[in-house]
Order: C-alpha cells, then sequence, then structure tokens
C-alpha cells in the first residue's frame, strides 16, 4: 500500500551535514518527498509535536535540542513507507541500531538520533496536519 509518513532530519543531522545522506537513504529505498522544509522551532511547537513525551524526565533536554537549531521536515511518501521508513532509520538508541541503518551511521546519542519517522498511519496524520497544515 502506498502510503505516507512524516520524517524530521534534526537539528544534530543539520549542524553536521548528513542532510543529503539522509534523503539518499530514503530515495535510494523507493521514497520520494512530497514536502520538504527547513525550519526552526520554537518550544511550543515542539511541545505539539512531542504531546505524548511531555511528562517524561526525557523531554525538557529534548525540547532544548529541538528547538537549537534549524531542522528538516519532510513528508515522504511510498509503498508501506510508516514500517519502511522507520526501518532505514533503525532503533531509537544509536548504539542499539542495526547496521547500515541512519541511526547507526548518523546518530549520537538516544537523545541526538538524527531523525524521527511517524510510528502509525495515525501519528502521520496528525503530524502531517500539524507540520505541513497544507497537505493534510
Ligand atoms: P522513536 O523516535 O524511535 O519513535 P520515541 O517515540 O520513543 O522514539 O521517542 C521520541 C524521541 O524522544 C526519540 N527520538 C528521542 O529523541 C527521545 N527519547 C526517547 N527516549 C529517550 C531517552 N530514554 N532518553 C533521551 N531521549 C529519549
Amino acid at each position: 500500500m502506498i502510503e505516507r509518513t512524516f520524517v524530521i532530519i534534526k537539528p544534530d543531522a543539520v549542524a553536521a551535514g548528513h542532510v543529503g545522506n539522509i534523503l539518499n537513504r530514503y530515495e535510494e529505498a523507493g521514497f520520494r518527498p512530497e514536502a520538504m522544509d527547513m525550519r526552526t522551532i520554537d518550544g511550543d511547537f515542539a511541545d505539539r509535536h512531542y504531546a505524548e513525551h511531555l511528562e517524561r524526565d526525557y523531554y525538557p533536554p529534548l525540547r532544548e535540542f529541538m528547538t537549537e537549531g534549524p531542522l528538516v521536515a519532510v513528508i515522504l511518501s511510498g509503498e508501506n513507507a510508516l514500517v519502511g521508513v522507520r526501518e532505514l532509520n533503525g532503533a531509537t538508541d544509536p548504539s542499539k541500531a542495526d547496521p547500515d541503518t541512519i541511526r547507526a551511521d548518523f546518530g549520537t546519542s538516544v537523545r541526538t538520533n538524527c531523525v524521527h519517522a511517524s510510528d502509525s498511519a495515525e501519528s502521520a496524520a496528525s503530524e502531517i496536519g500539524l507540520w505541513f497544515p497544507e497537505f493534510s
């Protein structure tokens, strides 16, 4: 099934110069960008994106990290994009991510793990609605 998912190339990956390499992984796997935007978000916007994580101990430094510099927001589409993109990304903790995944290659910690991807069709719809209201 052709699906849409929402991806963030996080501020650590932008600062380190990995935007092109990360987009290349998705394109080589057959996923195509439908929308893409570099922007710097504020804390209120981060709270809306991470609404399910607000009470977690790890959230305040995650909020700081996600607002510290530009990131790239992307809508990707393709066959089984939801699971396929998360497989390309690898596990949340880069040190536990499978070899050759994006997080294994470009992530540096659980927080600075270089990419985000929606974890379900419901979260993709809500994240696309938040980040790209004109595409929802
Ligand atoms: P994923 O992005 O792999 O779906 P989630 O949804 O469990 O992971 O977590 C969302 C984000 O919160 C992660 N991408 C990571 O940046 C951060 N995070 C999750 N767990 C931790 C943790 N134990 N310590 C620090 N940051 C965390």
